[in-house]
């Protein structure tokens, strides 16, 4: 549903009604109820659609954000992306990739020319024609600052706006890249337009100072691409969501009973057999290692890490498919096999035959990603005693430690998390006994990641009638996903919280639309979480400033759901 703008008039009175609710609000101190602090500049994120956008605006919220009295950032026909001198050639490489990125970001829908270029370069230009403006600073700088202090870390950046300059400096280039994230969001939502556009007030954003840096070193969104496949194009476009939000890893589930979803030499029944079905009928699909390279490589080039999953022993119906010799337990159900039931396949546990293939598809899996991390799964096996299971994962476990990655395993493989075993467990679900097991494995070393389902499950329907998704966890919507916090849901020692994760699963789901319902505005939600300081947590600010990424994902052609608990602006509002 497009919002249509607000005709003039009822622009007029909503100003009206914005300006006696303020005065109201500063007589009661009910700004700082809300959650306006001094350090906005006194915005209460929801008041000044008519300026240009302040550090207020943004999501997932920065760490601090200070609005100039000084004039506006904004883009103009001089306006260039400059790459400063700092940096190793290989940094300033990364560096002008990303200033590419931004700077095609910002042509197409302004119409404006924004080259790209070295500061030093146009330092000398300048210096040689005696040029009063177009000097070094002027445009959109993106510059390394090893002064930064060491807490800015990896991921964090430093953001000055005002005039015709915006000034990101960071320590590495992928806090450079951060930066220009919240450069996009505090340029007016038709920024995100794939075709020229016009903007009401100019292509401005309030000068502002803005110091941030993630809570969390990973935040992560999970794709299940097995029960229904997803061409690589249909994840780029995930990628390029994940990406505005700061999100910084990207989990694929590349196998499960509906599909086997990746080419791996010397297994070609894998795909031949186990990539022809999925949930409901369709086709299914797999990647081909250009395939799998190029969902790497577009990760890579917005700071995503890809996490493969290859769900091991259980969730196993299409490997057996293509190797029924492993069933032992007489587990699989007819192929193609279509339905969404889980638990009842099983991998030969005894037999050798089942960890040459493990060791096969791990090496090959290991060797495509460039990424620290491989998930072996482990969920939901009923059919194999406890130590039997245990022993299982040990051994995948070695495997992937052999192939030179971190095993990742769901919280049922706590277990066999320790030194040498799997290194970093998925939570998604704490019935009975878990929780302990979670502490015991965070006491042998292991860190974890916070997938509550009943709060970061994207499948999960927002109210019990909606049409898409399950309900196994209860229903989630946008205030049960973002009124949480990761460190404490489960009472583990300080740093145990690696980070958080939303995962998104496809028994319901089986086009990009679909994604989109289930993922605007939920995603946000957790990617705040996983980015903002505690502090920083508030459900009236965080529901208005995501009310207006409406016009924001409208721009971009993105669909979302307009959720009731959320101020969308317009009619009906
Ligand atoms: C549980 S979470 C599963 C998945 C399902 C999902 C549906 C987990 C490790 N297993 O197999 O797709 O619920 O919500």
């Amino acid at each position: 549903m497009p919002i249509r703008p607000a005709g003039r008039s009822a622009r007029t009175s909503r100003l009206l009604i914005i300006a006696v609710v303020l005065v109201l609000a500063a007589g009661f101190g009910l700004h700082r109820a809300l959650g306006g602090g001094e350090e906005d500049g006194g915005h209460p994120g929801f008041v000044d659609q008519a300026g240009p956008r302040t550090g207020a605006r943004i999501i997932p919220a920065p760490l601090s954000a200070t609005t100039g009295t000084g004039p506006s950032f904004e883009l103009s026909a001089q306006t260039a992306v400059r790459i400063g001198a700092t940096g190793t050639p290989e940094q300033r490489a990364e560096i002008r990739r990303t200033a590419e990125q931004l700077a095609e970001a910002l042509r197409r829908p302004t119409g404006l020319p924004i080259a790209v270029t070295d500061a030093v370069t146009d330092a000398v230009k300048s210096a040689e024609q005696g040029a009063e403006s177009g000097g070094p600073a002027d445009g959109i700088v993106l510059a390394l600052d090893l002064a930064l202090p060491e807490e800015t870390g990896p991921e964090g950046y430093r953001l000055t706006a005002g005039g015709a300059t915006a000034r990101i400096t960071a320590r590495t280039p992928a806090g450079l890249y951060r930066g220009t994230q919240t450069l996009r969001q505090l340029l007016p939502p038709q920024i995100e337009s794939r075709t020229p556009v016009a903007a009401p007030g100019g292509w401005q954003a309030a000068a502002v100072d803005i110091t941030d840096r993630p809570r969390y070193a990973y935040r992560g969104a999970m794709l299940d691409v097995a029960r229904h496949f997803f061409t690589a194009d249909e994840v780029k476009g995930f990628i390029d969501r994940l990406a505005l939000y700061k999100v910084n890893h990207l989990h694929l589930h590349l196998s499960d009973d509906q599909g086997w979803r990746i080419a791996v030499p010397g297994r070609p029944e894998l795909t031949s057999v186990g990539a022809t079905s999925e949930v409901g009928g369709t086709p299914g699909g797999f990647y081909t290692e250009a395939d799998y390279r190029e969902i790497v490589r577009y990760a890579q080039e917005r700071y995503l890490t890809v996490v493969p999953e290859l769900d091991l022993p259980g969730h196993s119906n299409a490997i057996l498919a293509a190797y029924p010799e492993l069933d032992c337990n007489d587990s699989a159900r007819p192929w193609p096999y279509t339905g969404i039931e889980v638990g009842f396949s099983l991998l030969c546990a005894k037999d050798e035959r089942t960890y040459a293939l493990t060791a096969d598809v791990i090496d090959e899996v290991a060797r495509l990603t460039p990424g620290p991390y491989l998930h072996l799964g482990g969920d939901e096996v009923r059919k194999l005693a406890p130590e039997d299971y245990r022993e299982f994962v040990r051994r995948v476990s070695a495997q992937v430690v052999a192939a030179g990655k971190i095993p990742v395993g769901w919280n049922q493989t706590a277990s066999a998390a320790g030194p040498g075993g799997v290194g970093l467990l998925q939570y998604w679900d704490g019935k009975g006994a878990r929780d302990q097991d979670l502490k015991d494995a965070v006491g042998r070393g292991a860190q974890v990641i916070m997938s509550p389902a009943g709060r970061t499950y994207l499948d999960m329907k927002y109210e019990a009638s909606y049409p898409l998704g399950l309900s196994w966890a209860g229903t989630v919507d946008v205030w049960s996903a973002y009124s949480w916090d990761p460190d404490t849901l489960v009472a583990l020692p300080p740093g145990a919280v690696l980070g958080v994760e939303a995962p998104l699963w496809t028994e319901t789901l089986s086009t990009p639309a679909e994604l989109d319902r289930m993922l605007l505005p939920r995603l946000p939600a957790i990617a705040e979480l996983g980015w903002s300081d505690r502090s920083a947590h508030d459900w009236p600010r965080f529901r208005q400033r995501l009310a207006e990424e409406g016009a924001r994902w409208d721009a971009a052609g993105f669909g979302y759901e307009k959720r009731p608990e959320v101020p969308w602006p317009g009619p009906g509002h």
